[in-house]
C-alpha cells in the first residue's frame, strides 16, 4: 500500500509574479456509495462512502491570479467554460477567496484525459484538482484533510480524491452548528491489506445523462420509499467493507460493493418518477459478470450515474475480464485502472 497524502500547503512565495499553483487529482469510483445529501448549501451526504482512486485520467488544474481581471477566466481543454461548469468553478472560486480573504480574480486552466465522451464523471478528479490549485494560488495553509473538505463543497466525491488507494468520506455529525457539520465531514485513507486490485470501467455508451446525479439524488432522497432502508443497510456495508479491505478479501469487497450499487440502483428505481441509468448494455454486461463469476473468476460489478460498469477484479485476472466484457459491449470500450495517488501540487516550471 502507498501511504501517499498531498503535503502541507505553503503560502506562494512569488515575488511580483502573480501567484500560480498547478495541480493533478485522479478520479475516484466509490465501492460504497455516495447517494443523497442532506445539506445542498454545505454538501453534507446523508451516508459515509468509500472509493478507490484510479491511476489512469488525471484532471491538471492550473490557478493564477489575475489582479487586473474583473471576472474570473476559466477554461476547459482549452475552450471557455460556459453555463453549469463555469458557474460551479466561480462559485468555489469564490468560497476560496472568502477564507483567504482576497477579492482577486483568477485564470483557471483545466486539462481532463478522460477520453472525451467516456461517459466517466471529472467533477471529482476536477474539483480535486481545483481545490489543492487554489488554495495554493490563494495562500491558504491546509492539510489533507482540510482540503477534502474544501473540495467538497465543489462536488461531494471530490473530497475523496484527495487520497490515493482507499479513502472513506464521513457523512460527519448531523447535530450542532453548520461550522461543527462542515468540519465533521471529511475523508481520509482506508487501510488495505494484500490486496491487488484492478477496476475495468466497461464504457456502453458515452453520451451525456439523462438526469444529473445532483437532481437524481435529490429526486430519490425526496420520493424513494427505498430510500432510507439502503442508507441504513450502507452503513452495515461500511462497516464489513473495511473489515474486509483490512483481511485483503477481494471476494468480500467486490460482493459488499456490487450489493450497495445495486441497492442504490433500486432506490433510484423506486423514485417518483424513476431514475434510470442502466441500459440493456449494461445488463449485458452485468450477466458477463455473473458468468465470469460461474467460471471461476472473481469479478464483481459496481455502477454510478450513468449506464458504464466498472469490474473489481485481481490484477492478475484483469487482461481476462477485459476481454470478456469487450466481448459483452462490443460498442463500447474497455479501460483498466489500479488504485491510483492522491491530489498533489506540482512545482511550477518543474
Ligand atoms: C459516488 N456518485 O459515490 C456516487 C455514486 C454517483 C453515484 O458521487 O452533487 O458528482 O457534485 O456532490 O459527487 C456523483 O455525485 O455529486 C457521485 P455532487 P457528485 O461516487
Amino acid at each position: 500500500m502507498r501511504a501517499e497524502q498531498p503535503a502541507t500547503l505553503k503560502p506562494p512565495q512569488e515575488q511580483g509574479a502573480a501567484p500560480a499553483a498547478t495541480a493533478v487529482a485522479h478520479p475516484n469510483i466509490a465501492l460504497i456509495k455516495y447517494w443523497g445529501k442532506r445539506d445542498e448549501q454545505l454538501f453534507l451526504p446523508r451516508t459515509d462512502s468509500l472509493s478507490m482512486t484510479l491511476d489512469i485520467f488525471p484532471t491538471t488544474t492550473r490557478v493564477r491570479l489575475a489582479p487586473e481581471a474583473e471576472q474570473d477566466a476559466v477554461t476547459l481543454g482549452g475552450r471557455p467554460a460556459t453555463g453549469e461548469a463555469e458557474r460551479r468553478i466561480v462559485a468555489f472560486l469564490d468560497l476560496v477567496r472568502e477564507r483567504a480573504g482576497l477579492s482577486r480574480r483568477a485564470v483557471v486552466d483545466t486539462e481532463n484525459t478522460v477520453p472525451t465522451g467516456a461517459g466517466l464523471a471529472s467533477s471529482a478528479s476536477g474539483f480535486a484538482a481545483l481545490a489543492v490549485a487554489a488554495a495554493a494560488a490563494y495562500g491558504l495553509t491546509l492539510d489533507a484533510t482540510a482540503l477534502s473538505r474544501l473540495a467538497r463543497r465543489g462536488s461531494g466525491s471530490a473530497s475523496r480524491s484527495l487520497f490515493g488507494d482507499f479513502a472513506v468520506w464521513h457523512a460527519g455529525t448531523a447535530t450542532g452548528t453548520a461550522t461543527e457539520a462542515d468540519l465533521s465531514s471529511y475523508a481520509e485513507p482506508v487501510p488495505a491489506a494484500g490486496l491487488d486490485p484492478a477496476l475495468v470501467i466497461a464504457v456502453v455508451n458515452a453520451g451525456p445523462k439523462a438526469i444529473s446525479s445532483r437532481a437524481a439524488m435529490r429526486q430519490t432522497v425526496d420520493t424513494s420509499p427505498l430510500y432510507e432502508p439502503w442508507a441504513r443497510s450502507s452503513t452495515g456495508d461500511l462497516a464489513d467493507m473495511r473489515a474486509a479491505l483490512i483481511r485483503g478479501d477481494l471476494e468480500a469487497v467486490g460482493e459488499i460493493a456490487e450489493r450497495n450499487a445495486l441497492g442504490m440502483h433500486a432506490t433510484m428505481l423506486a423514485a417518483r418518477p424513476a431514475v434510470r441509468y442502466l441500459s440493456p448494455a449494461t445488463l449485458t454486461v452485468l450477466d458477463s459478470v455473473g458468468q465470469l463469476r460461474r467460471d471461476g473468476i472473481a469479478a464483481y460489478a459496481t455502477m454510478d450515474a450513468g449506464p458504464n460498469v466498472k469490474v473489481l477484479c485481481r490484477r492478475a485476472d484483469a487482461d481476462q475480464v477485459a476481454a470478456v466484457v469487450r466481448g459483452a459491449a462490443p460498442q463500447g470500450s474497455v479501460h483498466i485502472a489500479g488504485p491510483g495517488p492522491g491530489a498533489r501540487l506540482l512545482n511550477e516550471g518543474g
